[in-house]
């Protein structure tokens, strides 16, 4: 039987505890928000199939979304999933300033826990509350600055580039020109 999709990408989802790791990942993958799942415990798994055009045709990656918990209790057993995780996406809250504070501890634990460069794309949930907005464009452009990380903002509850944060980190996953996907945002 031929294999219905050129790559699997196997992704993390990383972040404090309340920051809509979660909602993103239940948004991407069944297009839906919900109010009432409970808090994540140890790790859920979510599959989605999404197709990347290039000019030589079209690249299906099918992608293994981990939603890991954040809150520090289940340290001990957070980083056998890192195992085989070719990228990541680091979510803080827009709402939070302690969640944008504590992403230098999960770019170390990523890193600590995966020996070899994988892309790392910066998401700043939570979009949809501006009136509550706690850090600065400025603060955040300058840390994907100093780190080289593409950042995106997404609210998990109206869907607001969701789909797209899922869409560029696989291509970086894939090996794509970041510049060229850009213009087909
Ligand atoms: P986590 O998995 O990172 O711990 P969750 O975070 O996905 O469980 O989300 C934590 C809370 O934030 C949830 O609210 C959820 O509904 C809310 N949330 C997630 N994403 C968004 C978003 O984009 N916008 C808004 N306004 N809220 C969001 P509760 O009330 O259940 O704690
Ligand atoms: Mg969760």
């Amino acid at each position: 039987m031929a294999q219905e999709y050129d790559y699997l990408f196997k992704t993390i989802v990383v972040g404090d505890g309340g920051v809509g790791k979660t909602a993103l990942t239940i948004r991407f993958s069944k297009g839906i928000f919900t109010e009432d799942y409970k808090m994540t415990i140890g790790v859920d798994f979510h599959v989605k199939t999404i197709s990347i055009e290039i000019d030589e045709g079209l690249i299906t990656c099918k992608l293994q979304v981990w939603d890991t918990g954040g809150e520090e209790r289940f340290g001990s057993i957070r980083p056998m999933y890192y195992q085989g995780s070719l990228g990541a996406i680091l979510v803080f809250d827009l709402t939070n300033y302690a969640s944008f504070e504590h992403l230098l501890k999960w770019i170390e634990e990523v890193r600590t826990n995966i020996k070899f460069e994988i892309p790392l794309l910066l998401v700043g949930n939570k979009s949809d509350l501006p009136d509550q907005r706690a850090i600065s464009m400025e603060e955040i452009n300058q840390f994907a600055k100093d780190f080289n990380l593409y950042y995106i903002e997404t609210s998990a509850k109206t869907g607001k580039r969701v789909d797209d944060c899922f869409y560029v980190l696989t291509c970086l996953m894939a090996g794509l020109d970041i510049a060229e996907i850009k213009l087909r945002l």
